[in-house]
């Protein structure tokens, strides 16, 4: 057994060339010609194979170390006496075609605004590889190394860049057509008679871009060649390196890549609708804009964002799967959509209550006397046609509780709570298709017959699937009432970003006993949820009680 250091073989031009991937790890049994890193270039990316079999025992580079030929990229304990340095560096130099020089035909040298047919070079041992992807078009300006295709041979990527700048007249080639040294790309009019002879002219290109040929001399066993890579993997900036659906690193050309690094999507998750599910620049705006669009999720936010992963999977991390049951073996059934509305209520709901540490205080208001005044005030308006509910009338002491207690008119952002100096208040709306919450803005300014008319209209519209996003957004706090259904208590959810919300069931008539005796009164139970991270219990048992007073004597919303 012999430590040997596993150095970068003779690869060309290739120089100062990053590190994008690492794909063993100290303690990995490596065999001969496996790839141990994958670097790259502006153009290019190139894995480099092991010299020798053995187990890697030290890394000695990592992701974003800049390598040449000779640089160490790894300890390896091998008894692989045969592989000798030599041997490799002979064998992994790139022919002297692999350092390329386009050879554009150009016409003699002077010719003014001449037109250039710009060729594939040498591109070493590239023979016959297919056009994967055709970077510019008829009318495109361009300027000299400006990528013009991009081909792809079974293991590698290279885009082929322009000899001359220029407009381009023509194509020579389309997507899928086989190239070789030589082939025609396109014809290009260069301004001025600058086509000139073509060393002078030409671009060292592409010399970072090209891969150096894998070296078809017959060697021995433990002298791999440089095996250009499969298009892609993932860069240390931004791009993941997830792999792809099927395990596999993400097919891609170089310039995907560069895109994708740019762009922070991660390839490895983007949907390939290429040629054999290459993934093109198309796909990646593609991608960019579901993600945009809230339409599609990458495994990063998933992971920041447990919860709403956690959907239909119902897979919160840690928790057993949502159970899968044949219900059709139990009895007949029938299967339903959830509407729209509640696919995004839940979502939120279900947001909501697995973030926000929910305690929900429980108290009773009486409102004997606020009913009765209820009640007289809907006779004298009966020709107005405005019914003042209960509603209408939680919402105002509401509005008055929120201005003894500002933080639970306030939002969490961050470490900072928003108290908020306005107050539009939510009421959760029940209808065919699910809940939603209108929003009354400015409560604080209205008039009890105002709020009771906005009410009805909103409900209303809530009923008929109308209301606006604006109806629904805005509001600080939120009320639930269920009085006109039934109920004692219940647990509302808090409203998200808000902090507080009030729950309310019916009201019924109930003896209460007034220092001499039982008196009947009515009787509202109220349900205060509220977010523990910014309010305390014992605020919130006093918003309950103000909010109680209030209700027991409306006129203290004057106070
Ligand atoms: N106690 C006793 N009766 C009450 C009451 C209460 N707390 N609140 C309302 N009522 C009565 C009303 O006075 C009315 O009676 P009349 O018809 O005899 O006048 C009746 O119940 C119906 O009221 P309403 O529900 O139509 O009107 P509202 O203003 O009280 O409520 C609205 C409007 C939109 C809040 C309600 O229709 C609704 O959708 N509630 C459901 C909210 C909900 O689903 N919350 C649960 C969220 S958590 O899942």
């Amino acid at each position: 057994m012999a430590l040997i250091e596993v150095k970068v073989p003779d690869i060309g031009d290739f120089k100062d060339v990053e590190v994008i991937e690492l794909l063993v790890k100290p303690g990995d049994t490596i065999a001969v010609d496996q790839s141990l890193v994958t670097v790259e270039s502006d153009k290019a990316s190139m894995e480099i194979p092991s010299t020798h079999a053995g187990v890697v025992r030290e890394l000695k580079v990592g992701l974003g170390s800049k390598v040449s030929e000779g640089s160490v990229l790894l300890l390896l304990e091998s008894d692989a006496a045969a592989a000798t340095p030599a041997s490799v560096s002979h064998a992994a130099t790139p022919t002297p075609a692999a350092v390329p020089a386009p050879s554009p035909q150009t016409p003699p040298s002077g010719a003014a605004a001449s037109v250039v047919e710009v060729v594939v070079p040498d591109i070493g041992d590239f023979s016959e590889v297919a056009v994967i992807e055709v970077l510019v078009k008829p009318g495109d300006t361009i300027v000299p190394e400006q990528s013009l295709i991009t081909v792809e041979s079974d293991k590698a990527s290279m885009e082929i860049p322009s000899s001359h700048g220029g407009v381009v007249k023509a194509l020579k080639v389309a997507l899928g057509d086989k190239v070789s040294k030589g082939t025609p790309i396109a014809l290009v009019e260069t301004s001025g008679g600058t086509a000139a002879p073509a060393v002078a002219a030409t671009p060292p290109l592409p010399s970072p871009a090209a891969p150096p040929a894998p070296t078809p001399t017959p060697t021995p066993a433990a002298t791999p060649t440089p095996t250009p890579a499969p298009a892609p993997a993932p860069a240390p900036s931004g791009e993941s390196s997830a792999p792809g659906a099927a395990g596999r690193l993400p097919h891609a050309s170089p310039s995907v890549r560069r895109l994708a690094r740019e762009l922070g999507v991660p390839l490895g998750e983007v949907p390939g609708s290429g040629p054999k599910g290459r993934i093109t620049h198309e796909d990646v705006h593609a991608f960019v804009k579901k993600v945009m669009a809230g339409d599609v999720q990458t495994q990063a936010q998933k992971a920041k964002a447990p919860v709403a992963a956690a959907g239909a999977a119902g897979g919160l991390p840690g928790l057993l799967p949502w159970p899968q049951v044949d219900f059709g073996k139990f009895g007949p059934i029938e299967r339903k959509d959830l509407s729209r509305i509640k696919k995004i209520s839940g979502a939120n709901l279900h947001r909501n209550w697995v973030m926000i540490p929910h305690v929900t205080n429980h108290d009773d208001a009486d409102i004997t006397e606020l009913e009765a005044f209820r009640v007289q005030l809907n006779k004298e308006h009966e020709k107005s046609g405005i019914k003042v509910t209960m509603l209408a009338f939680l919402i105002k002491a509401a509005v008055a509780a929120l201005k003894k207690f500002p933080e639970f008119n306030a939002s969490l952002d961050g470490e900072q709570l928003v108290l908020k100096q306005y107050y539009h208040i939510g009421f959760a709306a029940d209808t065919p298709n699910g809940l939603v919450v209108p929003v009354i803005k400015d409560a604080d300014k209205k008039g009890l017959l105002q709020i009771a008319k906005e009410t009805a209209e909103l409900a209303a519209k809530a009923r008929e699937g109308k209301l606006s996003p604006a109806e629904m957004s805005g509001g600080c706090f939120s009320i639930s009432s269920l009085g006109g259904i039934g109920g004692r208590y219940f647990t509302p959810i808090i409203n998200a970003p808000e902090v507080a919300i009030l729950g309310v069931c019916k009201s019924s008539m109930e003896p209460r006993w007034d220092g001499k005796q039982f008196v009947p009164r009515l009787i509202l139970p109220l349900s205060l949820s509220w977010d523990h991270r910014v309010i305390d219990g014992a605020a919130a048992a006093r918003f309950n009680a103000y909010l109680a007073s209030v209700l027991a004597d409306f006129r203290r919303v004057l106070l």
